[in-house]
């Protein structure tokens, strides 16, 4: 395949207004984004994409997941699309780039395509995966779960929310829920530009993030309970205190991870405390372990090490104990060939790059499944990410979408 001039380049202010605009939606408290999925501001961001794609020509599908596909015509129409997106939704404490920036970069594409009357034989197809995210429906990238056959669509639908709303339901309140049948769509590639999430490439100086794997993921929810009781007339050897025994096991996470040390990570980001009142021992804890790992078998250690030890505490204090898992994926190798024109596209567009395993997971690592993947990924600034001080510069995101263009495009095979 033909690859594409070096002087083939986005429009990097284009591409930071469109994120500056799409940051108005679901402002945060602290300069970031609040926008999670399936809220009125999801809905909101979603709407205004789909004004920015018609405006580009795009024709948009919808999915019965809310997936959203919006299509630029190929010279073949037979011929399966190239595929480049990301997700629109955030964290409650999110940043203005995660999963943004490459929604948008792939808009960025066509927008750039459209100025040179470039054309390709494959169709391309900007997407937006809905709930990446997974905080408040879990587990994480759930929409291209389902799409990639790896989680089951009426299951999804039943997922229920902190409040108890169900995600089936949310997605038919904020009108997004289309007629496609998940998955029918097929790619002849996919490809996701994402922050780094971490801090090696702005530590290396590096523009670009070549994505060889991603590391693998495993989500245990572990229900502990004891006795609410007064936290004051309540004697020490009386107490049944579900708190305490929650720290015993958050304290037994880190030493698992670290045993690990350097390639393993654990910690627990969501902690419920009931009935969380200041003079009362805690009678149930409800928490939720992430383990990551690039090694399986170091992920299913973990999980295995965790289950005993986490049993033993909640044993030894008189607590009760559940441990359910509620989310997962194997650590992800991405195809060779999409890999080699990202790499390519660096190399021919002059930006500094390195390989580099994804730390976070991302939509791409389930669509991997389905079609030949890779990633492109920019450094942000301190490694910073899910929360609202997250920050790239504007250099970042433009060498991104570069390489991402080259790539996608390269794949498309441009049309002389
Ligand atoms: O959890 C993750 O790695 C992703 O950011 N949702
Ligand atoms: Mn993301
Ligand atoms: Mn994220």
């Amino acid at each position: 395949m033909a690859a594409p001039a070096a002087n083939l380049k986005i429009n990097g202010e284009r591409l930071w207004d469109s994120l500056m605009e799409m940051a108005k939606i679901g402002p945060g408290v602290a300069g970031g984004n609040n926008r999670q999925t399936l809220t009125d501001e999801d809905g909101e961001g979603r709407h205004l994409f789909q004004d920015w794609c018609t405006a580009a020509g795009l024709t948009m599908g919808v999915d019965q997941m809310g997936n959203m596909f919006a299509r630029r015509e190929g010279t073949d129409p037979d011929a399966l699309p190239v595929y480049v997106g990301s997700h629109l939704d955030t964290q409650p404490t999110g940043g203005k780039y995660d999963g943004v920036l490459g929604v948008l970069g792939g808009l960025e594409i066509i927008r750039t395509l459209n100025d040179l009357d470039i054309k390709t034989k494959h169709p391309i197809v900007v997407t937006n995966w809905t709930n990446e995210e997974g905080t408040r429906f879990a587990p994480a990238m759930l929409a291209s779960g389902v799409f990639a056959g790896v989680l089951e669509q009426d299951w999804a639908y039943g997922i229920e929310d902190a409040n108890g709303k169900k995600f089936g339901e949310e997605l038919e309140r904020i009108g997004w829920k289309g007629e496609e049948e998940v998955g029918a769509r097929k790619m002849h590639a996919f490809f996701e530009l994402h922050i780094e999430q971490g801090p090696i490439l702005e530590a290396e100086g590096k523009e670009i993030g070549v994505v060889t794997h991603g590391q693998g993921l495993s989500w245990t929810q572990v229900t502990v309970t004891g006795k609410d009781s007064h936290t004051g007339s309540t004697p020490m050897p009386m107490r049944k205190n579900a708190g305490l025994g929650m720290a015993k096991m958050l304290q037994l996470v880190d030493d698992i991870a670290w045993s690990h040390k350097p390639d393993a990570v654990g910690a627990a980001g969501h902690i419920d405390v009931f009935p969380n009142s200041r003079n009362v021992i805690p009678g149930k804890v409800v928490f939720t372990v992430d383990f990551r790992s690039p090694d399986l078998d170091t992920i299913t250690d973990m999980e295995q090490r965790f289950d005993k030890g986490a049993r033993e505490i909640a044993a030894e204090m008189g607590l009760g104990i559940e441990l359910e898992k509620v989310g997962g994926f194997d650590p992800v190798t991405f195809d060779e060939g999409c890999v080699t024109a990202v790499r390519d596209a660096a190399e021919r567009l002059g930006y500094s790059h390195r390989n580099i395993i994804s730390g976070a997971g991302h939509d791409a690592c389930w669509i991997n499944k389905s079609a030949p993947t890779a990633m492109v990924m920019c450094p942000c600034v301190d490694g910073l990410s899910h929360n609202e001080a997250e920050d790239i510069s504007k250099e970042w995101a433009t060498a991104g979408a570069d390489v991402l263009m080259h790539a996608v495009v390269e794949t498309a095979e441009i049309v002389e």
